[in-house]
């Protein structure tokens, strides 16, 4: 018989939570995102009417009660550092349960973080005085709904040294893209690449591949003496998937965790909105009947930080200038007036005035649409003003032209930079 004391350790997902310091890695710049992320980080871009990216892992750490919670951050964090301190370091902070925001601050040396093997070394003393257990590595710019508490439980049960998050994903996503893993009968990971050319497919299946998630566990200890041997490695890129992963896996005992939906045991939710074409496909899933990402479900709250607003208003007072919505979502403080708006996501505080139509777009907060504007397939930025009579997503060359992107499959960003205007805060 196991004494009392082993029992709880074992049965009690929460002890592993509770002894568990999760540190989300949100330094990423996102290039293929281009003007989207010209002034924010990646894992602060907007996202479903109400969120930005980091509301993900973050909802999710608070979710799975892992309450200790370390944001590095470091390119373009102003915006990201904004919408922590406003949401997120504010949860009650104690020694127990906090949100503390890691800058790059060249605390070791003169250097920024390196890479994200270096971004955690250069915390190592920080990390230190919370004695945690087990420290969660999260990347900070995916969505997805996971429980941490049974990967952690996996962890453990295993006894690695470090696991990682893995999900299967068609060759094609992954080519150049992700870490791809091969694993043995037991889930323990024999080969890793970082972003292979061609990645070497689940064995019996041709389509798909084993992908890294780019969240890992590790034992404390371990993750401490990996990050140091890295720090003084000449020729290292000091990144976890490039240089330590691969550098372990013979030596020591490194397991995959296969993500899934928990409900289904299916191939989970989970989204890379790593290019402009794949942030409106996300955004525009949501929209559809049932969408396979539910943010209406109070079992697994997003959480983030929210402006108290008015009620998004619909104005109709003339037949010509029915103000109207269908199949969008519309968030708080929006004002549609004498406009029609459908299948398009309206994030807080946007304006679309009278005799315009808006089709098939996301509309992130603060822009305003003046009358007579015709917009399709379109991502329009923060604070863009959009003049009178103005068409854009019906003629790609028209749109190049004027200095708006268009992407291979028709998709048109405007900016305000784009629009020769400064942004206003409101
Ligand atoms: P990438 O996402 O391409 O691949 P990377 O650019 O290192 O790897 O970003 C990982 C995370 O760290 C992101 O959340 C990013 O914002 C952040 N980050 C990057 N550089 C940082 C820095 N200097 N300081 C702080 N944070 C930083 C990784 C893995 C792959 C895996 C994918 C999954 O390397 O193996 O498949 O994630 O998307
Ligand atoms: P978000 O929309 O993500 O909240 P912010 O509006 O907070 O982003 O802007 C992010 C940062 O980028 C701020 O520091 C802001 O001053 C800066 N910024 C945005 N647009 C410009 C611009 N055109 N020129 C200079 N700085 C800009």
């Amino acid at each position: 018989m196991d004494a009392p004391e082993q029992l709880d350790d074992a049965r009690y997902v929460s002890r592993l939570t509770r002894d568990t310091l999760a540190l989300i890695l949100a330094g990423g710049q996102g290039s293929r995102l281009f003007e989207l992320t010209a002034w924010r980080a990646k894992p602060s871009l907007y996202f479903g009417g109400k969120l930005r990216i980091i509301d993900f892992p973050l909802s999710n750490c608070v979710n799975s009660g892992i309450r200790r919670i370390g944001v590095l951050t470091q390119y373009k964090a102003h915006s990201l550092i904004r919408h922590l301190v406003h949401g997120w370091t504010a949860l009650r902070p104690s020694g127990r349960e906090f949100v503390e925001i890691l800058p790059a601050s060249q605390r070791i040396g003169g250097e920024w973080y390196r890479g994200t093997a270096d971004a955690v070394y250069q915390n190592l003393d920080i990390i230190r005085t919370h004695k945690p257990g087990m420290v969660l590595i999260l990347a900070g710019d995916h969505v997805y709904k996971m429980d941490y508490g049974p990967l952690l439980a996996a962890h453990s049960e295993t006894g690695a040294d470090m696991t990682v998050c893995c999900i299967e994903v068609p060759i094609a996503e992954a080519a150049g893209a992700l870490g791809v893993m091969t694993v043995d009968d037991n889930g323990r990971v024999i080969a890793f690449d970082e972003k292979p050319e061609n990645p070497t497919p689940i064995p019996g299946q041709t389509e798909l591949c084993l992908a890294s998630m780019g969240n890992y566990v590790f034992n404390t200890d371990f993750l401490y003496e990996q990050v140091i041997k890295d720090a003084d490695t000449p020729g290292t890129s000091h990144d976890f998937g490039r240089d330590i992963i691969p550098s372990i896996i013979n030596k020591y005992h490194v397991q995959a965790y296969p993500f899934r939906d928990p409900e289904t045991g299916q191939q989970a939710y989970w989204r890379d909105v790593g290019t402009l074409d794949a942030f409106w496909d996300a955004n525009m899933e949501l929209i559809s009947v049932t969408p396979q990402l539910n943010l209406y479900d109070d079992r697994w709250p997003i959480l983030s930080t929210q402006e108290q607003l008015p009620p998004a208003k619909f104005v109709f007072d003339d037949p010509d200038r029915r103000g109207i919505a269908i199949q969008s979502m519309v968030s708080a403080g929006c004002v549609v007036s004498g406009a029609r708006v459908s299948r398009s996501v309206l994030f807080s505080n946007v304006r679309v005035r009278s005799y315009s139509q808006i089709d098939d777009s996301v509309i992130l907060p603060d822009a305003e649409i003046g009358r007579h504007c015709r917009i399709r397939r379109a991502i329009i930025d923060r604070g863009a003003v959009i003049a009178e009579g103005t068409e854009i997503g019906i003629d790609a060359e028209a749109d190049r032209a004027r200095g708006f992107r268009v992407t291979k499959s028709g998709i048109t960003l405007v900016t305000p930079d784009m629009l020769g205007q400064h942004l206003h805060f409101t």
